[in-house]
C-alpha cells in the first residue's frame, strides 16, 4: 500500500550533525521525500504532537526536548516520506522507542541515548500508523508545502498580513 509518513529529526540529531547519516540510512528504503523544512517548535505544537502522552510523568521533559531546550539547536527538521509501505519501512530503520532496546544498526540504536534524568533522546520521530501519519502531517505541514496531493484539500479565501521580502537593494 502506498503511504506517507512524518519524520522529524529532533534537536539532538541536529546538534550532533546527524542529518546526513540519517538521510543515508533512509535511502535504503527507496522512499521519496515529498516535503522538508526546518522548524523552531512552539510549545503548543510540541504539546499537540505528543498529546496522547500528556498523562505520562515524562511529558513536560518530552515537550522541552522536542523544543530543543536541552540542546544547542532549537530546531527540528520535518519531512514527509512517501511510497510503498512507507510507515513500516521508516519505523524499521528508526528502531525501537527505547534506544537501549533498539536494533544497534537502526538510527535510534546507533545514535540514541537515555539521559541521566531519564529522557529518551532518540534522535528521530516517525508516525506509528496511517491515522497518526495523517494527523501529524496535517499538524506540521500546509498542503502547499507537500509536492504530492496526499489528502483532500479545499480552497479558502482569507485576508491576512504576511511578511514578504523588501525590494532588493542591489
Ligand atoms: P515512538 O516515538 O517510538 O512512536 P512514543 O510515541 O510512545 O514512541 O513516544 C514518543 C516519545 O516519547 C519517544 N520518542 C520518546 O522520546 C518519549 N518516550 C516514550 N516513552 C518514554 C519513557 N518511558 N521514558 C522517557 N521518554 C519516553
Amino acid at each position: 500500500m502506498i503511504q506517507q509518513t512524518l519524520v522529524l529529526i529532533k534537536p539532538d540529531g541536529l546538534a550532533k550533525s546527524l542529518t546526513g547519516n540519517i538521510l543515508a540510512k533512509f535511502t535504503e528504503t527507496r522512499l521519496e521525500i515529498v516535503a522538508c523544512k526546518m522548524i523552531r517548535v512552539s510549545e503548543s505544537l510540541a504539546q499537540e504532537h505528543y498529546k496522547f502522552l500528556n498523562d505520562k510523568p515524562f511529558f513536560s521533559e518530552l515537550i522541552k526536548y522536542l523544543q530543543g531546550e536541552f540542546h544547542s539547536r532549537k530546531k527540528v527538521m520535518a519531512m514527509v516520506y512517501w511510497g510503498e509501505d512507507a510507515i513500516g519501512k521508516v519505523r524499521q530503520v528508526c528502531g525501537a522507542t527505547n534506544p537501549e532496546e533498539a536494533d544497534p544498526v537502526s538510527i535510534r540504536g546507533s545514535y540514541g541515548r537515555i539521559t541521566t534524568s531519564g529522557v529518551y533522546e532518540n534522535v528521530i520521530h516517525a508516525s506509528s500508523d496511517d491515522k497518526e501519519a495523517e494527523r501529524e502531517i496535517k499538524l506540521w505541514f500546509e498542503p502547499h508545502e507537500i509536492i504530492i496531493d496526499c489528502y483532500p484539500t479545499k480552497a479558502t479565501r482569507e485576508v491576512f498580513e504576511r511578511i514578504t521580502w523588501e525590494t532588493a537593494s542591489v
